[in-house]
């Protein structure tokens, strides 16, 4: 399954903490879009889609919460909770983000603008889409 964790260079000194990120370089990707989630309800579940081509890395930049990822062919569990870790999760990855602590801030850097027609909203699509190999599924 194509998601990587990342483990940030972090700056730090007497004054604290500090961490630089730079597209194409820290990133793996042009960094086209930045939002972030904050104020997540508890027991609130997020996601439940995949992306046909949007790159993202997800950081927990405050808080804590958990990611579940599925290719179709395998899921696995990640937990975000420190500011120097970023989730990069490729195209094609059903997510659900869960497990929100309520200082909870999830920033999110995307590799391109916001386009509805890229997001697999419907779980049985998004296996039917899988199923049929598109070029550039990555999972494995
Ligand atoms: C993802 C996970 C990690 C916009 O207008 N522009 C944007 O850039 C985004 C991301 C969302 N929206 C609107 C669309 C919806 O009306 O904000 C509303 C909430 O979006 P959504 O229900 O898609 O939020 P999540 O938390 O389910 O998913 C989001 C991202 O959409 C998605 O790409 O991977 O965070």
């Amino acid at each position: 399954m194509h998601v990587v964790k990342y483990v940030f260079q972090q700056h730090g000194d007497e004054r604290g903490m500090l961490v630089a990120l730079e597209e194409c370089k820290d990133i793996p990707f042009e960094i086209k879009r930045v939002y972030y989630l904050y104020d997540t309800k508890k027991e609130v579940r997020r996601g439940f889609h995949a992306h046909r081509s949007l790159e993202q890395i997800l950081i927990c930049i405050h808080g804590s919460c958990r990611v579940l990822l599925d290719n179709g062919a395998e899921k696995k569990t990640v937990s975000l909770e420190k500011p120097y870790e970023g989730l990069y999760i490729a195209n094609d990855i059903w997510r659900e983000m869960y497990d929100f602590s309520p200082d909870a801030v999830l920033l999110v850097l995307a590799s391109d603008f916001y386009r509805e027609e890229d997001y697999i909203r419907d779980y049985e699509t998004f296996k039917r889409e899988m199923g049929k190999g598109r070029e550039n599924y990555d999972g494995d």
